[in-house]
């Protein structure tokens, strides 16, 4: 199907004219519009308020040429409704005060009706698809089960992830429950957001690359597998996490249609190993976007050999775009991208 957007045939790993490309973290952060609405509104403001979300979400489909948009939310969205208090203190990361740390806190923890608990994001996207009119399409994304589970018993990012791990380690029970309980809310969440219009989503599991293969087999497959396999099936689902080398095979246990990897591991490398029955999508090293732009150009090209012009490729970076980068280097990114994978 010609009209079939780009983005969304290169999911399905069929042939397309060039590569796709679009940029975790490209709607805030680092575009100057964004940061000068930022100075009127908090985020959570921002993300609660559908006129603004969807004002921020179109911000770089013009201006950096991408082939598909990310709704402005956050991962951290759904533990609101779940009864946790979250914060994000002044551009920091997000804070938690009221982290779970025993049984009956995490029995406590609501299970969300994510249409209604989460209405606004849903709204934002029904209002984000009516501007995109089906030229390029929406991604929806949430957490994974155990990247969540860890903002949640940390009560915030973390380098050692003491907390999760002591909770998985000291309380299995515990845990699963807690787990089972994410996974629930998750499928309700991403369900609603492809009710809602989005043609594809992406599960962040960020952290996972913090495990050892045998806790994530033990404590997160069996939950992130259940998300997948309750996941709608009508449009192409993404499976993002850092730092796989080591779990590369257990994450497409887990499912997904693409395999999102970052710039530590080889882009040849792990498709090899992943067998070319599904997707990849990534993975340019984001400070590469610091330039020079004759190398962002070059790093661009390598990895496009990589992947050696297969069906299947979405060209991303390993991980979201940094603050500071340099708008015109994405753009240079973007247009590399278009121009060297022309068929
Ligand atoms: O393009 C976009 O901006 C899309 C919206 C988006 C997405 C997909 C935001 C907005 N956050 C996320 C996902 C997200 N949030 C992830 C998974 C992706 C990843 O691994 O990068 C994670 C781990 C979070 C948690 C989070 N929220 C952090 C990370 C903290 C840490 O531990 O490193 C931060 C800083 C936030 C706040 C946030 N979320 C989004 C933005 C634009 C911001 C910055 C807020 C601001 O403007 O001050």
């Amino acid at each position: 199907m010609k009209d079939t957007p780009i983005f969304l045939r290169a999911c399905r790993r069929e042939e397309t004219e060039y590569t796709p490309v679009w940029i975790m973290r490209q709607a805030g952060r680092f575009l100057k519009e964004y940061r000068a609405l930022r100075r009127r509104y908090d985020f959570l403001t921002l993300c609660k308020t559908p006129d603004l979300a969807t004002q921020v979400t179109l911000m770089p489909i013009e201006r950096l040429g991408v082939d598909a948009a990310i709704i402005f939310a956050d991962i951290l969205l759904p533990l609101e409704p779940m009864g946790i208090d979250l914060e994000f203190s002044k551009g920091e990361g997000p804070v938690i005060h009221n982290s779970p740390s025993t049984r009956p806190e995490v029995e406590a923890l609501r299970r969300i009706e994510a249409e209604e608990d989460l209405s606004f994001v849903m709204e934002a996207i029904k209002a984000v698809c009516r501007e995109l009119k089906g030229r390029i399409p929406l991604i929806g994304f949430s957490g994974a089960p155990f990247t969540l589970a860890s903002y949640l018993l940390e009560g915030g990012g973390t380098k050692n992830f003491i907390k999760t791990k002591s909770l998985m380690y000291q309380d299995p029970s515990c845990w699963h429950l807690l787990m089972e309980k994410l996974s629930e809310v998750i499928i309700s969440y991403l369900n609603a957001q492809v009710r809602a219009g989005a043609g594809a989503v992406q599960v962040f599991d960020s952290w996972a690359g913090a495990l050892s293969p045998q806790d994530y087999r033990e404590f997160v497959l069996p939950h992130s597998q259940k998300v997948f396999q309750e996941l709608s099936p009508d449009v192409p689902r993404i499976h993002f996490a850092t730092g796989t080398s080591g779990i590369l095979e257990l994450m497409q246990e887990v499912g997904g249609d693409v395999i999102g990897i970052d710039w530590r591991i080889d882009l040849g490398e792990a498709w090899e190993r992943l067998g070319y029955n599904v997707g990849i999508q990534g993975n340019l090293d984001p400070v590469t976007l610091f330039g020079p732009q004759e190398r962002i150009e070059r790093a661009v090209g390598e990895i496009l050999e990589k992947a050696k012009g297969r069906p299947g490729h979405i060209f991303n970076l390993g991980h979201g775009v940094l603050p500071k980068t340099p708008e015109a280097n994405v753009i240079t990114m973007v247009e590399a991208v278009h121009r060297l994978s022309k068929r």
